[in-house]
């Protein structure tokens, strides 16, 4: 079983219960086990910036798939979410987005698979949930509470449990 970090974030429709759903669909098989979720976040765009706010959050998981294979289960789970990739823009809108911080220690870049991923460390709505889960987790060699220290976290607001 190998440790995986995962970020999700979506800012079309329902985003708080599209990302529940995500997060069930993940789980669904029993293949990918949840070590730890974080609260969900609500995000000031990154990238483009007229666009709605974000809800972002990450999960700690375990798995023994290859991160190939859990690549396609994270795209398999945006596609049943209604993400549509032909219209969308880059750093645009979109219903789910379920990216792989890390996948244990490794470094790969491939054709459509680098890890850890490439933007995470300029990325304060990927570090800010994921310090609240595994804060001294080493990405690259360096803590997680440390990369948050060095992003600008301003206007990123914790949600309370929704009823
Ligand atoms: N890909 C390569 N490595 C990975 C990896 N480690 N995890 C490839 C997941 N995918 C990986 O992905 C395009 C391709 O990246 C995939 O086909 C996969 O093979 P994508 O999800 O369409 O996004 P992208 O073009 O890689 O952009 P990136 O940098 O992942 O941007 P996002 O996250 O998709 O941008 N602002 C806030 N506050 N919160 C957000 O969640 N999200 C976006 C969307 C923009 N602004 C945001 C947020
Ligand atoms: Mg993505």
């Amino acid at each position: 079983m190998t440790e995986a970090l995962l970020a999700l974030g979506g800012n079309v429709g329902n985003s708080r219960a599209i990302l529940d759903r995500a997060v069930t669909l993940l789980l669904e098989r029993g293949d990918i086990v949840l070590k730890a979720r974080s609260a969900d976040y609500l995000t000031p765009p990154w990238g483009f910036k007229y666009q709605a706010p974000f809800i972002n959050l990450a999960l700690v998981v375990e798995t023994a798939l290859s991160p190939r294979d859990l690549l396609t289960r994270c795209q398999a789970v945006e596609l049943q979410l209604g993400r549509d990739r032909a219209h969308e823009k880059r750093w645009g809108p979109r219903t789910a987005d379920v990216d792989i911080i890390a996948f244990g220690d490794l470094k790969i870049d491939e054709l459509g698979l680098t890890l850890p991923h490439p933007r995470l460390f300029e990325r304060a709505f990927v570090l800010r949930p994921l310090a609240e889960i595994a804060p001294d987790r080493l990405i690259d060699g360096k803590k997680v509470r440390d990369a948050l220290a060095e992003v600008d976290t301003a206007g990123i607001k914790r949600l309370p449990p929704q009823p």
